[in-house]
């Protein structure tokens, strides 16, 4: 018992001094007060709406931290296998409206705020973004962990501490401009650990020795160290008491007699330089996504990351005097792609080096612990180090993965005598100039499970990339769990009033912890009372977007008009190009109208957002011509509400809760076999704006469920691809679409201003094999948007749509997604606080 240890007294004492949290408006106000008052040092006549949103998240943090104790207490006593979620990154977006919902408490702030003066969504608002990713990756894995809360999993994620975050996007002169995202100035929801750090060790050589019994040992020596510092901020569960951590490591010079030494001999500057130094390795978030670089830095933000991590994860291990085979019982590791994989060999070392166990054992050990999610085919996204740089920054890991090459290749030689074409295929290391370590080999044969993030992706893998795995491990070994979202902030956060109607017709939010239950709603697809209120939402929804797009850019937007939305970060597989040929052509075909024809059009605002990794040129290229579209066409009097085209600037989490929900329709475009999975996709759905895709990623199972005729599907099939791309390169005979020729000819001709920016994009697809098949997917697309209009032109038939979509939806949720991982994969069972 764990009271016991505790003399009674000192318990009585403490408990009756243990804060329980506010539950009442008069509570909270009183703690908001209080934290305004004297934690900030504000008053009455100088709270601003900042100080306001400061008193009230640390109102709600003290509630939380409460729950949060327990929770790791329940968690630690409980002993039972926990969940370890290591990914790069986690992209949060903003952390009290969700907080307030989750435990309940949303009213009684805004009551409360309102008595001090304030309205909540402008306090709210006033919260910078936690945005320690890219896209879709690091979004998957904050609603992962919203999940695993919710569904009381103990699970913790681990991550950096970047001092900056994803940059913030400027469009200047219709140019994208990249502004540091310096986001620490003021977290309330961190907690620094100061009592916690790890040290890191970096470069040095390894020593062979004699160990006991004779045999060989290695021990990694000298270098430089690093230390690690744990920051922890709580996750709390929807209407539960579950509240997990999100650990996040932040890098500083080790402190002790090095640095004395160097600062007592007058080096004062150079010790201040390996301070900085060392705090290089937290300091920025990598901004590409789906592009492998290389950079000597990143795999030191990957190995640090890794080993703070493992060393906590084995400290707390060893803590319950188990024997180490029993470590996968305890201990489940999923590494969010390869970014993580340095891990895998850093629980090898540990176990070896360090705990002196037989090699076979420790891997057993290893691959009974890890599994890897992959998330792209894409050849240039697949992650490869230099064995060079390994081997300079990380001597005794490089060892240890050809030890672990060679185990594997020895195996296949087995399994497959004399096939050296296979050996060479498989191996870990690719015999190229440099050799190469390829990152996601090493994760498949030090993970015991493999999954893809949506069917066709998960197929795509097991035949191509591992595809040899697949014979040498069997099937089994990889499987696929469909990407999920979280409802409650995808839906009940973002779109409050669409859930409150659904509720309404439920009877209650059960659905928020079980999605499936939306098919409920189907009985009320024909039902005019509800589709009216639905309409309403919408509008409501797009009226607020509309006011956004008014406040940022100055341009005005009818709120009736059909919203075409397509926000993501920007990306030639994805085609955002292909959205704005799409719209250069639809502006062409206006301009060529008459006043009657033009009578019979549902006018578009066509909207695009989304960051370019800043050296992506094509990518750069792309925002440049929809901006200067958007600059032709906006300003046309001619055209007027027909058609606008809009940019939103920085699209991030807290920006797509407000563009989500105002969307008629969502574009999901990219080529065939790219996009493994998608996940904006499942949140437009959810939010009753419909979609027109590929047959791509989870745009598939989207279909399946919410069936055929609810979705716009259009292009070529994955399993064209190949073909075609070899007919536009060997090919002879080649002729564009001339509806595309007409665009290319009024780019060229400078409709859109100096065509010469614009010359490199056209090229790729006119000239240089066209790699993404725009020119192959072209005339669907238009056709498929023309259905578009005749389908938005309906409004009783379009809601009926929308309503039966969301209904079918329920599959959608991370909750499933997380059960699956649970059962499949991880082996883990709830906590269920009493
Ligand atoms: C995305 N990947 C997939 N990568 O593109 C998307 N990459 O289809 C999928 O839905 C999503 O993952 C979740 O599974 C990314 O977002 C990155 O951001 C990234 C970052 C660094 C390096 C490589």
């Amino acid at each position: 018992n764990v009271e016991s240890s505790i003399p009674e007294p000192q318990r009585d004492a403490w408990k009756k001094h243990t804060k329980k949290g506010f539950t009442t408006k008069d509570e909270f106000e009183d703690e908001t007060v209080r934290h305004i008052e004297t934690t900030l040092a504000r008053s009455l006549f100088n709270c601003d709406e900042l100080a306001a949103y400061s008193g009230t998240a640390l109102a709600f943090r003290d509630r939380l931290i409460v729950e949060w104790n327990k929770t790791q207490q329940r968690q630690t006593f409980a002993d039972q296998k926990r969940v370890y979620y290591l990914s790069l990154e986690f992209l949060m977006g903003r952390a009290l409206d969700n907080a307030m919902l989750n435990v309940g408490l949303k009213d009684v702030a805004k009551d409360g705020l309102k008595d001090l003066g304030f309205r909540i969504e402008d306090v709210i608002s006033q919260e910078h973004d936690a945005a320690l990713g890219n896209g879709g990756l690091g979004r998957l894995a904050a609603c992962f962990l919203d999940s695993l809360a919710t569904m009381n999993y103990p699970a913790w994620g681990y991550a950096l501490r970047y001092r900056y975050g994803i940059f913030k996007q400027q469009i200047i002169d219709g140019y994208q401009v990249e502004i540091p995202d310096y986001w620490l100035d003021f977290n309330p929801w961190e907690f620094p650990r100061h009592d916690v750090t790890v040290e890191i060790q970096f470069y040095g050589w390894v020593r062979k020795y004699q160990g006991e019994n004779g045999k060989t040992k290695a021990s990694w020596e000298g270098g430089e160290i690093v230390e690690a510092v744990a920051y922890d901020a709580p996750i709390p569960g929807y209407k539960t008491a579950t509240t997990n951590n999100l650990r996040l490591w932040s890098s500083k010079a080790a402190s002790g007699e090095f640095d004395f030494q160097k600062f007592n001999n007058g080096e004062y500057e150079s010790s201040v330089g390996d301070q900085q130094r060392a705090e290089t390795i937290s300091a920025v978030l990598y901004p590409n996504d789906n592009l492998d670089r290389g950079k000597e830095l990143r795999l030191k933000q990957q190995y640090f990351w890794c080993a703070a991590s493992l060393y906590d994860i084995v400290r707390r291990f060893k803590k319950s005097e188990k024997a180490w085979s029993a470590f996968p019982d305890m201990v489940a590791i999923q590494l969010n792609d390869t970014h993580p994989t340095l891990a895998i060999v850093e629980l090898q070392r540990i176990l070896i080096d360090i705990e002196a166990l037989e090699w076979d054992e420790a891997w057993t050990i290893v691959t009974n612990t890890f599994g890897y999610t992959n998330h792209t085919v894409m050849p240039e996204a697949l992650e490869k180090w230099s064995v060079p740089l390994m081997q300079n920054l990380l001597p005794r890991h490089l060892q240890i993965i050809y030890d672990i090459n060679m185990n594997f290749l020895q195996m296949v030689e087995r399994k497959f005598p004399k096939d050296r074409e296979m050996l060479s295929r498989v191996s870990i290391i690719e015999e190229s100039q440099p050799k190469m370590v390829r990152m996601a080999y090493l994760a498949t044969i030090g993970s015991h499970k493999v999954n893809g993030v949506a069917e066709l992706h998960s197929d795509l893998i097991r035949t191509t990339v591992f595809r040899d795995f697949v014979s040498i491990y069997g099937p089994d070994k990889f499987t696929n769990v469909t990407n999920g979202i979280t409802p409650r902030r995808w839906l009940h956060q973002a779109n409050p009033r669409l859930s409150e109607l659904i509720a309404s017709k439920l009877g209650g939010y059960e659905f928020l912890t079980d999605l499936t239950l939306l098919n409920k709603l189907e009985q009320f697809a024909d039902d005019k009372e509800f589709k009216k209120e639905w309409q309403e939402i919408k509008y409501a929804n797009k009226v607020r977007l509309a006011q956004h797009i008014g406040n940022t850019t100055g341009i005005s937007v009818n709120p009736k008009a059909l919203f075409d939305i397509q926000v993501k970060r920007i990306h030639e597989y994805k085609r955002q190009q292909l959205n704005i040929l799409g719209v250069i052509h639809r502006y062409l075909t206006i301009k060529a109208m008459s006043p009657e024809e033009r009578k019979k059009l549902a006018p578009r605002v066509s909207i695009f957002g989304g960051k370019a990794a800043p050296g992506y040129w094509m990518a750069k290229t792309v925002i440049h011509l929809v901006c200067s579209v958007g600059e032709v066409v906006n300003h046309d009097k001619d055209i007027g509400d027909l058609l606008k085209v809009i940019y939103i600037e920085d699209y991030n989490v807290s920006k797509a809760e407000i563009i989500t929900p105002a969307s008629d329709i969502s574009e999901h475009i990219s080529t065939a076999g790219t996009e493994a999975s998608g996940t904006s996709n499942m949140k437009f759905v959810l939010n009753g704006g419909l979609i027109i895709g590929t047959c791509d990623g989870a745009n598939i199972e989207i279909t399946r469920e919410i069936g055929e005729s609810n979705i716009f599907l259009f292009g070529n099939l994955a399993e064209d691809v190949e073909d075609l791309r070899h007919a536009h390169t060997y090919g002879n005979s080649f002729t564009l679409d001339p509806d595309l020729s007409r665009v290319f000819t009024a780019i060229r001709s400078g409709t859109f201003g100096d065509a010469a920016r614009f010359n490199a994009l056209c090229n790729s697809i006119v000239d240089h094999g066209d790699y993404y098949l725009v020119s192959d997917d072209f005339s669907s697309y238009v056709k498929t948007q023309e259905l578009v209009d005749e389908a938005y032109k309906d409004q009783e038939e379009w809601v009926a749509k929308c309503i039966q979509s969301v209904s079918r939806m329920g599959f959608f949720s991370s909750d499933r997604c997380i059960q699956e991982y649970a059962d499949m994969i991880w082996n883990v069972e709830p906590l269920v606080p009493q």
